[in-house]
């Protein structure tokens, strides 16, 4: 069977296997259709069943969080964890709280994850994890109770060796620290290696709060550079406010960007002078309010209801950093009308697959979230090794480190899309060059 009907059939098994989990089938039609010519070279990928077992789980745990909130009403959400691939080390990924969570979302994130994580160069295997619980409006201890019950189911299924969770939509600092906590109490140890993004009080990294926003930035800078272009004196919008936003904004401000816009989940502000990031970071981290907050601070600004509005500001480079499928074809057009001329995904799958295939035969520079997105993990993957060390490294020691791995993803990236025939498609190269170590791994272990 050639590699292109190989894929097709395996791609419509999945499909039938996993029903109603479209953003899981939109991950794997991706990966799976830059695969094909990787398997034509290779066709003992398809023979070991290399590609079939990729997309399938190892493990699917799926729990009840049982919790009392302020007026002692019992509630119930539903925990996630699903562990996607071990071959290159343990499964590592963030936990996403968030309504929108079901299981179609956290194997999505998982099974990008693999892929992510295989191209930061560190032993990390690709997991992820979650619940439906929304941490909006919660007070802290009702969001305390509710974490000392995730993880008291939890425990049982991470160590530092097996599984290292981390923080994604809805779990920062805060969650990590009650679940740490909470994970210690019951395990009777202190093993700092099990969660990734803790405190610098408690085995925290220097540079993990700045590492996926710094990270995106470094990426994008070195895409844009072998184009003659940088950031200084480019008109950017990045959409969301949370920890990718933040940090991805004062880098770019750091580069000379001007960045014009930011949102949440229900609208966005322009501020055609620049974006003052102290305001957002006000708002957003420590009051924990609303970004239409912003204006009060900053009258001349504007805040607009909605999310899709913030892809009709014109823009040089355009960086989504909330949430899946936010740019869709419409915007894309919009933007591309506008002259952006790069597009960097902070956000996991911000992209749908039109619009991404529009990006890049309108010759817009695109940086795809496995690529781009991968110094949040690879920060934690360095997080883990100052913890085995029982060390821990200055600020400027991890942030150079961390822009290096960005710099050879790029390199790794850009290599494996000319090498496969497919120059400049970052989308296609950094699916492939993420695939061929997990595939090696997993063809020297045998059939497991
Ligand atoms: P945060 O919870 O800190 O911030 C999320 C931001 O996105 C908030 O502004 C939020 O708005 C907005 N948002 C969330 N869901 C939606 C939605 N359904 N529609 C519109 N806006 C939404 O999360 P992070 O910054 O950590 O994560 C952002 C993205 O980056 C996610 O896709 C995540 O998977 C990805 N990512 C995160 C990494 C990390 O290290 N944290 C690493 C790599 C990728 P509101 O405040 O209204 O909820
Ligand atoms: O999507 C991601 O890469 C993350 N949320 C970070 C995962 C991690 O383990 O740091």
């Amino acid at each position: 069977m050639n590699a292109k009907q190989y894929v097709h059939e395996l791609f419509e098994r999945v499909v039938k296997r996993n029903p109603n989990e479209p953003e899981f089938h939109q991950a794997v039609q991706e990966v799976l259709e830059s695969l094909v010519p990787v398997l034509e070279k290779k066709p003992e990928y398809i023979e070991l069943g290399i590609v079939e077992r990729i997309v399938e789980p190892e493990r699917q745990i799926i729990f009840r969080v049982p919790w009392v909130d302020d007026n002692g009403k019992v509630q119930v959400n539903r925990g996630f964890r699903v562990q996607f691939n071990s071959a290159i080390g343990p499964y590592k990924g963030g936990i996403r709280f968030h309504p929108s969570v079901y299981v179609g979302i956290i194997k999505f994130l998982g099974f990008e994850q693999i892929f992510k994580n295989s191209l930061t160069g560190l032993p990390i295997g690709g997991g992820k994890g979650g619940s439906d619980f929304d941490p909006k409006g919660k007070s802290d201890a009702e969001v305390m109770r509710f974490c000392q019950s995730f993880m008291t189911e939890l425990y049982r299924h991470i160590s530092q060796d097996t599984d290292v969770p981390a923080g994604d939509i809805g779990v920062g600092g805060r969650e990590i620290g009650y679940m740490y906590g909470q994970y210690k109490r019951i395990k009777n140890v202190y093993e700092a290696g099990v969660l990734t993004g803790k405190g610098l009080t408690y085995g925290g990294s220097l540079g993990r709060t700045e590492a996926t926003g710094f990270g995106l930035v470094y990426f994008v800078d070195e895409m844009i550079k072998a184009k003659g272009i940088s950031f200084a004196g480019k008109t950017v919008v990045i959409s969301g406010s949370g920890n990718v936003a933040i940090y991805a904004t004062k880098k770019v401000q750091e580069l000379g960007g001007n960045v014009v816009a930011v949102s949440d989940s229900n609208g966005y502000v322009y501020d055609k002078n620049g974006i003052n990031l102290a305001t957002v970071q006000r708002i957003k981290e420590v009051e924990r309010k609303r970004i239409s907050e912003y204006v009060k601070a900053h009258p001349t600004a504007e805040y607009h209801e909605g999310c899709n509005g913030i892809w009709t500001i014109p823009c040089d480079i355009a960086l989504p950093c909330a949430t899946q499928n936010e740019i869709e074809i419409e915007s894309a057009k919009i933007l591309v009308k506008n002259g952006c001329k790069a597009v960097g995904e902070g956000a996991n799958m911000p992209t749908t697959l039109e619009a991404t295939k529009y990006f890049i035969e309108n010759g817009v520079l695109f940086a795809p979230a496995k690529a781009a997105n991968a110094g949040g993990v690879a920060t934690s993957a360095l997080e883990m090794s100052q913890n085995s060390m029982r060390l821990s490294w200055t600020f400027e020691e991890v942030d150079a480190k961390l822009k290096n791995i960005m710099v050879n993803i790029y390199k790794n990236a850009s290599k494996a899309a000319e090498e496969f025939g497919n120059a400049d498609n970052l989308v296609v190269g950094a699916n492939i060059a993420g695939f061929i170590k997990v595939a090696e791994a997993m063809k020297a272990q045998g059939l497991v």
